[in-house]
């Protein structure tokens, strides 16, 4: 199974950030929006993993859970990967926050220790808004990129477990099932 842990987003966080970005879809329809169901932010991709994992990864994660307190998200701002005038994802944000790398830290830490693979490339916790299979023409991504500007959005999510998500492809794009939530300290 394709494994993935995040923080989730509750539907109301969800209804108003996909309200807030109506106009950046408006401005760039071609690139694949990520349905509002599965808005979330991704803290360790694990890729295929074998069908006992999420009880292995719920065991080893419990402990590292239970010593981070809930934490509020502050989800603002918009940007894309590598950036805007090239977008290939296009993100929400979330405001610099301790606990949250440190959070991150001690996942990645406790699963090498576990041997699972460390992820290959540096935490920026996002919310993937969309994804750009080809290049944007650079109109396309400036009309994209005033849009985005013109979002104003400000968000507050808290968040009391880790979700362990299965992500199955499916031609309608993935679906995301929970097999294993983790509670946070408190949660
Ligand atoms: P992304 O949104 O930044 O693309 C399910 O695919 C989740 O796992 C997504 O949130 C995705 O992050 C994240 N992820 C991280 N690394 C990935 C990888 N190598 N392949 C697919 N998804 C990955």
């Amino acid at each position: 199974m394709r494994l993935f842990l995040a923080l989730e987003l509750g539907a109301r966080e969800r209804r108003a950030i996909c309200q807030a970005i109506a106009p950046m879809k408006k401005a760039a329809p071609e690139a694949s929006w990520i349905r509002e169901e599965n808005l979330h932010l991704s803290i360790k991709f694990f890729g295929e993993l074998p069908d006992a994992a999420p009880a292995a990864l719920e065991e080893i994660l419990a402990a590292v859970a239970a010593a981070q307190p809930p934490l509020d998200l502050r989800i603002s701002g918009l940007g894309a990967f590598p950036n805007l005038r090239a977008p290939r994802v296009v993100w929400m944000g979330v405001q610099h926050d301790p606990r949250l790398e440190l959070m991150h830290h001690d996942i990645e830490a406790t699963c090498a220790a576990n041997g699972y693979a460390l992820d290959a490339r540096a935490f920026r916790p996002h919310i993937t808004l969309a994804r750009v299979r080809d290049e944007m023409p650079l109109a396309n991504a400036r009309a994209l990129a005033v849009a985005a500007r013109a979002v104003g959005y400000k968000g507050v999510q808290q968040v009391t477990a880790l979700a362990l998500l299965e992500s199955t492809l499916t031609p309608a794009g993935p679906r995301y099932t929970k097999v294993a939530s983790i509670p946070l300290g408190g949660g």
